[in-house]
């Protein structure tokens, strides 16, 4: 069950106020948590971690493992329950579950950091049953239409190539986001797309939410964008898997918003600089629990037309509108 903290915070609070133990995962510190930092700080239960994402918050939690070398939480979820003695408690849905989120961040089992464990996992859970293709065709051929006419014209329009510092940008302004209906994980797998360019090493995507300017960047190589983030954003990734996402508030760049969010212009098709041919891991960050969240908006949702989706969409974009 998954229970949205803004959406219901009293029934959250409730919650965390009766629980024994609170497992906290794909996350290390809990100011991360925004709106549910100081009661998450304050709640009485036994607080354990299970992450891979680097300098843990340690003080914040009673127990827990934190390991960068890990592919995704979900493995580590999946250890976890084999290493306890209730490994005969992984049923199917649970093993969907884990397998949504081994799969989305190792980019589908692509990124360097998938290890013969991960695989292992996953001949586990096929052993189980598992349905591995409905699950990709879930995550992948289940999108609306209008995102797909974003991502177009994100790529035709949104898009600036800097060949000499091997760099892509992308800059969405919220005009877009009202335009094509964008709820938050519509945009997921965006940044991927810099990175297919011949010879870039470094893709920076720019998002203007209501709530924040949300960066995210990949890189391929040798190039660490943990650094990059760490010393000019408030900023958590995945180490080796060189993804950050970043996320700004909004007064920091306001100053600078003419250059951060650039008009419409025709993209660059000149190439210079030095193309490296190189492949190197890079891919989406998606956590289990912000798929399960996408799946329940869809069955709000369930695969209609414009003129018949639901409320909440227009709802959406009210509030983009009214926060301008
Ligand atoms: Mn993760």
């Amino acid at each position: 069950m998954v229970v949205d903290y803004e959406l219901n915070t009293s029934h959250c609070n409730d919650l965390l106020d009766k629980a024994d133990i609170l497992f906290c995962l794909d996350f290390n510190s809990m100011h991360r948590t925004k709106k549910m930092e100081t009661v998450l700080l304050g709640a009485k239960c036994v607080k354990v971690l299970l992450d891979h994402h680097e300098q843990p918050a340690e003080e914040h939690f009673d127990y827990g493992v934190s390991d960068i070398a890990k592919s995704s939480t979900c493995e580590m979820v999946y250890d976890f329950i084999v290493g306890s003695s209730y490994a005969d408690k992984l049923n199917l849905d649970i093993a969907a579950c884990l397998y949504t989120g081994m799969m989305t961040d190792t980019g589908s089992f692509r990124f360097s950091i998938t290890s013969a464990n991960t695989h292992k996992a996953v001949a586990h859970l096929k052993e189980l049953g598992l349905e591995h293709s409905i699950i990709h065709e879930n995550m992948y051929d289940n999108f609306l239409e209008n995102r797909l006419r974003f991502m177009g014209n994100a790529l035709l329009h949104r898009l600036e190539v800097l060949y000499e510092h091997n760099t892509a940008l992308m800059a969405i302004p919220k005009r877009d986001l009202i335009k094509y209906e964008i709820t938050t994980g519509d945009t997921e797998g965006l940044v991927n797309y810099l990175l297919t360019i011949e010879g870039i090493k470094l893709g920076a995507l720019l998002i203007d939410r209501v709530e924040e300017r949300k960066w995210s960047f990949r890189s391929k190589n040798d190039f660490d964008v943990n650094e990059l983030a760490r010393n000019h954003f408030e900023g958590g990734g995945h180490p080796r898997q060189q993804a950050r996402h970043v996320r700004c508030r909004h007064h920091v760049f306001r100053r600078r918003r003419g250059k951060d969010v650039p008009r419409e212009r025709e993209p660059h098709r000149q190439a210079d600089g030095d193309p490296d041919r190189r492949q190197g891991g890079h891919g989406p960050d998606r956590s289990s629990g912000h798929l399960l969240l996408r799946r329940d908006q869809r069955r709000l949702h369930p695969g209609g037309s414009y003129a018949h989706r639901g409320g909440r969409h227009r709802q959406v974009a009210q509030t983009f509108r009214s926060a301008r």
